[in-house]
């Protein structure tokens, strides 16, 4: 169990469970872990917010699983219970559509599952409380499956019956994708790659933040050499190195000095670039950075965050890019900022939107909130990239990505 915690959520598989109240969706969650975490209760619809839990789900590993509540409840509060559980689809790698295997399948569950289908999501049915079900429930499955045209299965979350194949199954739906590196994927065995990471003011105490310590293990399984130096260093670093470093990635907020410190053939990013490339599509944060030059007086720009309680960012998103986005564009510029897992829906008086790399995000999120941008025809662009586009050196920074430098291209370098 110590190693649970270590997996940042942002990596995890987020598994959600839907249906009706008193479906049995706390009980069920309680069955495949194994442990009484979600809150169950005779009572109907004692969960009101989603519930979000880290765990260990065997075959699968470490999995953030969501616990929405009851979505049929009707007035105010169930309105707003909808909404929620609509918000947690946008981070749903898979759904469990949970129902009373008495009760079925009805319309209320055909809605969500038009959802779940209309995102993608790779889905299940789960009849529940199959020991209080009377007739045959191999025949109910097929019935249903039949209905939905749907995987179906039947569990006890009372009796644990079905639940190894549950978990089996839910194993089998996690997406295939390929896998996504932060930067190992341009590395070979051997190569060396200078990490900048200043310690100022803003540094946490006693540890490094959580990209820095993704990029220094993925350079680990690469079979690559990390060398990590502060900004100050920078430069004796390159010296005494004796060998030309495949790559150097720097902190954004030291860009200016490194990319001078940084002779010109050795290429160079930041970690916000290789997160903006891990977590969502860079090629459209790119595009969207050309939005800055466009800004005007009085215009409206959302600054938004991934992260709630982790201080870091704050400074950088409600003091830093407005005064330096203030020095560039010599415009007056109103922000408004969201944090989080809120993200708002609607957009269309944003002219544009300014994301942090979006550590604590899983990619499903990033994508979903720069699919929101693009269908209501907002520009999105996150820090680094806003960052580095301010500094003149964006160029520079994509040199290293093929597509991106073909986005900066077409879009930016008009
Ligand atoms: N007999 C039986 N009762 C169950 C089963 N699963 C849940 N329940 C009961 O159904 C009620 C609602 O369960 P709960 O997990 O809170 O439902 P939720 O509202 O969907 O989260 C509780 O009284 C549970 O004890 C099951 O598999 N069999
Ligand atoms: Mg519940």
């Amino acid at each position: 169990m110590s190693g649970l915690n270590q997996t940042p959520k942002g990596e995890r598989v987020h598994i959600a469970l839907f249906g009706r109240r008193n479906a049995g969706k706390s009980s069920v969650i309680n069955a495949i872990t194994g442990q009484d975490l979600a809150v169950v209760s005779d009572v109907k619809g004692t969960t009101t917010d989603p519930v979000f839990k880290a765990m260990e789900l065997l075959p699968l590993g470490p999995v953030t699983v969501i616990d929405t509540p009851g979505l049929d409840d009707v007035g105010e509060l169930g309105r707003l219970r909808v909404e929620k559980a609509n918000d947690v689809l946008n981070k749903t790698d898979i759904a469990l559509v949970i129902c009373d295997i008495t009760e079925g399948f009805s319309s209320f569950e055909a809605g969500l599952l038009e959802q779940i289908k209309k995102k993608q999501i790779p889905y299940l049915i789960v009849l529940n409380q199959a020991d209080r079900y009377r007739g045959s429930v191999q025949e109910r499955i097929k019935e249903i499956a039949e209905q939905t045209n749907s995987p179906v299965l039947a569990v006890s979350a009372k009796t644990k019956d079905g639940v190894r194949e549950l978990k089996e199954k839910i194993a089998s739906l996690v997406p295939d994708e390929e896998e996504r590196r932060l930067l190992g994927d341009l590395l070979e065995p051997g190569d060396m790659v200078v990490l900048v990471v200043p310690i100022d003011k803003a540094a946490p105490k006693g540890r490094l933040i959580l990209p820095q310590q993704q990029a220094v293990r993925d350079i680990l399984d690469a079979g690559a050499v990390a060398v990590v130096c502060q900004n100050t260093e920078l430069k004796q670093t390159l010296q005494s190195l004796g060998k030309t470093p495949k790559l150097v990635v720097t902190d954004s907020q030291v860009f200016g000095q490194v990319a001078k410190d940084t002779p010109q053939e050795i290429p160079m990013t930041s970690f916000s670039i290789l997160m903006a490339r891990y977590k969502g599509e860079l090629p459209d944060l790119i595009a969207g950075a050309k939005a800055v030059s466009r800004l005007q007086d009085g215009d409206t720009v959302l600054i938004s965050e991934g992260c709630t309680h982790h201080r870091q960012c704050e400074d950088i998103g409600t003091v830093k890019i407005p005064k330096w986005l203030r020095e560039y564009t010599g415009r007056d510029i109103r922000y408004e900022t969201s944090s989080g897992t809120e993200f708002p829906k609607e957009l269309s008086n944003y002219k544009m939107v300014i994301h942090c790399g979006g550590c604590m995000l899983n990619r499903r999120e990033m994508l979903y909130r720069t699919a929101c941008c693009a269908e209501q025809g907002v520009p999105i662009v996150n820090y680094g990239i806003l960052i580095a586009c301010m500094k003149g050196i964006l160029p520079r920074c994509i040199e290293p990505f093929a597509d991106a430098m073909e986005a900066w291209k077409q879009t930016c370098g008009e």
